[in-house]
């Protein structure tokens, strides 16, 4: 037995904490924060002290699984491959591209595969039917920064340690650990904000674990944040508190702002919203009084009915303030794999292809996850007859599962790129199993983007390769392989080669690059890396906005760089970023977009409505990871965690008691579910998590079918969306509730 530690980033949230990990022959036995990691400085979450159990669960599919006479067998991977080869063209040839759907889910997004190869394997389908987690998420924010910036990743993030002032709507920070809003240790951060003498204010529902922290929790009701915000920037014009400051000559349509939310004062809305206007005016006034401040919202800003609208006006209120662009504002990072902006570009729009069934607008290059299970129920031309899912669970994740589950089992092919047999794989003809994250290597593509701070940090696989294994990488290139009408058994390495030259003599030939006129063949071997992934991504940092240009810069970054240190490379706070960051035709901020003013009269018209139904709302908890850690013993076991919360007036009203059973009902389905009463919940409002509903046959996942819970998506309506950007809505959703009749 030999023991060492090793150092290693976490891919399971978007925090990207560094770990240091104990390792005992190949396995993982003990997790500790990295105290000298530049950028977590020694964070740790209950999820990140369970990767060891999570690696080496021994439910997690060591080889691929091919479904014969409905059973599961493993079988080599040349066989998977074959399989899916002949499955895939088959159904290609008979039917076209679009008979192939690809649903891409939460986990692509944290793997350096997926960020390096996943766009590639997009392309190679070939379908219009390519369905991602976006739509149950941040789409709406993608479309709102497209919109105004004209990039759908150009998202300003709060400048969480320089701030004096910040507004939370509809996020928990202190429990997801930050979305779209990358700082490790986000309750340091706040605590630290209110010892300098700041504060936050936190929007929310339920009195969550960063509302209990705040300075005020603001209660609002379920949906109506859109309502708020225009009331907090009709209250900043009516109150002579614009000012762009810096930013007025960036930005074009304040005018035509001021007089879209004219009609939204703080009186109108404030019924509505469950706020009264002078707290809504007062947070108006602090927010514009403060030195530094920043608005920021999530999910529950966006898996809403106007998530577009609002997204948009969490932008608006900081740039009303002169707080975007700034330190201490709202501020655009600039990772290391990524060079500056020319300040102008093509802009962006929505709705260039639609859907078959539905005629929903596509929305960056997809369409709205909950049209999948329409396109797969509907006959005729461009039915949707087979289905690729990687790192996803859709039959768990995606609103009205009574309707998507089913439909699975009726699609001709299916394969899954996944680590278990789930509610979603176990409809799978083949699965496709990475390893777990000790064997593969990290440098987090998506959220070093949206990070508080430029930092790089480049983590090498802790432990070698299983025997027999294939690394996600491999797969995804094999897939890509397969759709491009080639042989899965390819040389991955000579294509790799092949794309590492091309990008480089791209470089040389550019007459503006730094590398014009360098010798390809030169700059190629000077390329460090042991994997296809390391070299890749060596060319991206040495040639990004810190990169050391193959000496050109003495000093900049390089993968030799990273590798020389594994706590991570602090580039500094973030800077200013306007007009660089611009990439609208103007190059200025475009402010007020037609596609949102053309929204503004259904907000406008669902001021107005007025219903008695309980609104039902989600949350997470500091253990769980959407649908697919419950597996970890560690972190489902104690007090049920899928429990419906019930305010105190509303259960005696309805006849609930603690510990007693609910029935919840919506338009599309009902649930029983154990009910747990609390005054953290405001009245008129129940809340349960997602990602449980772990009791269906045929899946692999002994713990969590122990601690099953109840899948909240068969009450989320498939037919609500936002339209402008296609995203559901998980978060206000209508059902009634009563006592469970047989309990
Ligand atoms: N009602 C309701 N529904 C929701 C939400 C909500 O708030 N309320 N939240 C939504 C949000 S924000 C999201 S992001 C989605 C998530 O929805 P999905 O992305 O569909 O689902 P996850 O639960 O993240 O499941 C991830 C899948 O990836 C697999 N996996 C884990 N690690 C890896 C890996 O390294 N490689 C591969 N290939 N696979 C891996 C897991 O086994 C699992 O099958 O759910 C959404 N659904
Ligand atoms: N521990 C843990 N961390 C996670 C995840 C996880 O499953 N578990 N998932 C990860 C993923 S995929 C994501 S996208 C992020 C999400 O990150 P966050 O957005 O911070 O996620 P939540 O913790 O769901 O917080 C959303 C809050 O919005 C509130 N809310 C619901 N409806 C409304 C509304 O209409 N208005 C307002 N103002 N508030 C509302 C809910 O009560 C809840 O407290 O978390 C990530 N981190
Ligand atoms: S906060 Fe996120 S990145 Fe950090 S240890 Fe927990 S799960 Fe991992
Ligand atoms: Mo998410």
């Amino acid at each position: 037995m030999t023991t060492r530690t090793a150092l290693t980033t976490c891919p399971l949230c978007e925090a990207t904490c560094g770990l240091e990990l104990t390792i005992t022959d190949d396995r993982i036995t003990g997790v500790r924060g990295d105290r000298l990691d530049e950028f977590s400085g020694g964070f740790l979450c209950p999820k990140g002290a369970s990767l060891g159990a999570l690696d080496a669960d021994p439910d997690r599919l060591a080889t691929p699984l091919v479904k014969r006479d409905g059973v599961h067998v493993p079988v080599s991977w040349a066989e998977a491959f074959e399989v899916v080869r002949q499955r895939l063209t088959a159904i290609i040839a008979e039917h076209g591209r679009d008979a192939v759907a690809m649903y891409l889910g939460n986990p692509m997004v944290h793997s350096l595969a997926g960020g390096l190869y996943a766009g590639a394997l997009r392309r190679a389908l070939g379908s219009r039917n390519v369905f991602t987690a976006s739509t149950v998420d941040q789409m709406p924010k993608h479309v709102s920064s497209g919109l105004l910036y004209g990039g759908i990743y150009t998202i300003p993030v709060p400048d969480i340690d320089r701030t004096d002032f910040l507004l939370l709507l509809g996020a928990d920070p202190y429990t997801s650990n930050g979305s779209l809003w990358t700082a490790p240790d986000m309750p340091k951060r706040l605590k630290a904000l209110r010892a300098r003498g700041g504060s936050f204010v936190v929007v929310d529902p339920r009195r969550s674990r960063t509302a209990a922290a705040a300075d005020q929790h603001v209660p609002i009701t379920p949906g109506t944040d859109v309502f708020l915000l225009l009331a907090l920037a009709n209250e900043l014009f009516a109150a002579g508190l614009v000012d762009l400051g810096d930013l007025a000559p960036h930005v074009n349509g304040l005018a035509r702002v001021r007089a879209l939310v004219e009609p939204f004062t703080p009186e109108a809305v404030a019924d509505r919203c469950g706020i009264d206007a002078a707290t809504i005016r007062d947070l108006a006034h602090r927010f514009a009084a403060a030195p530094k401040a920043a608005v920021y919202g999530r999910i529950g800003t966006t898996t809403v009915d106007f998530g577009t609208v609002a997204s948009w006006l969490v932008d608006v209120l900081n740039i009303m303030t002169g707080n975007l662009d700034r330190p201490g504002g709202s501020m655009f990072p600039l990772p290391a794999h990524l060079g500056r902006g020319r300040g102008s570009g093509q802009g962006f729009t929505t709705g260039r292809w639609h859907s078959r069934v539905r005629g929903l607008p596509e929305v960056a290059n997809e369409f709205p996850a909950v049209t999948l299970v329409d396109e797969i129920e509907t006959p005729g031309e461009g039915q949707v007859r087979a289905l690729v899912t990687i790192a996803g669970n859709p039959a768990l994740s995606l609103p009205n599962s009574g309707r998507l589950d089913p439909a699975l089992s009726t699609l001709d092919f299916v394969v899954s790129v996944d680590p278990y047999l789930n509610e979603t794989t176990r409809h799978a003809d083949v699965i496709l199993p990475p390893p777990p994250p000790s064997r593969r290597p990290h440098y987090d593509i998506a959220f070093l983007g949206f990070a508080v701070r430029n930092v790089a940090k480049f983590s090498p696989p802790v432990i070698p390769p299983d025997e027999g294994s294939v690394p996600e990488a491999d797969i995804l290139l094999r897939l890509t392989a397969i759709l491009n009408g080639g042989d899965p058994d390819v040389d991955l390495d000579a294509v790799a080669d092949q794309q590492l030259e091309a990008q480089i003599t791209k470089l040389v030939e550019h007459p503006k690059s730094p590398l014009h006129g360098r010798d390809v063949a030169e700059l190629r071997s000077a390329i460090v890396g042991e994997t296809r992934e390391e070299r890749l991504l060596d060319l991206k940092l040495r040639t990004g906005s810190y990169g050391d240009w193959f000496g050109a810069v003495p000093d900049g970054l390089s993968m030799a760089k990273l590798l020389a240190n594994p706590h991570g490379v602090d580039l500094g706070p973030l800077e200013p970023r306007i007009p660089e960051v611009l990439r609208t035709p103007s190059g200025r901020i475009e402010l007020c977009p037609d596609l949102i003013a053309d929204d503004v009269p259904r907000v406008l018209a669902a001021l107005r409505e007025r219903h008695d139904d309980l609104l039902l709302v989600g949350r997470r908890h500091l253990r769980t990871n959407n649908s697919w850690m419950h597996n970890v013993p560690a972190l489902v076991k104690g007090k049920d965690l899928c429990t419906l919360l019930v305010n105190t007036s509303d259960a005696r009203r309805l006849g609930l008691v603690g510990g007693g059973v609910a029935q919840v009902a919506s338009r599309v389905g009902k649930v029983e579910v154990a009910v747990e009463v609390t005054d953290d919940i405001a009245e008129g409002v129940v809340s349960l998590p997602h990602g449980w509903g772990h009791d269906q046959p045929g899946t692999r996942l002994t713990t969590a079918t122990a601690h099953a819970g109840v899948n909240v998506n068969l009450l989320t309506d498939d037919l609500r969306i936002d339209p402008l950007s296609g995203t559901a809505v998980l978060n206000g959703v209508r059902v009634t509730v009563s006592p469970a009749a047989h309990h």
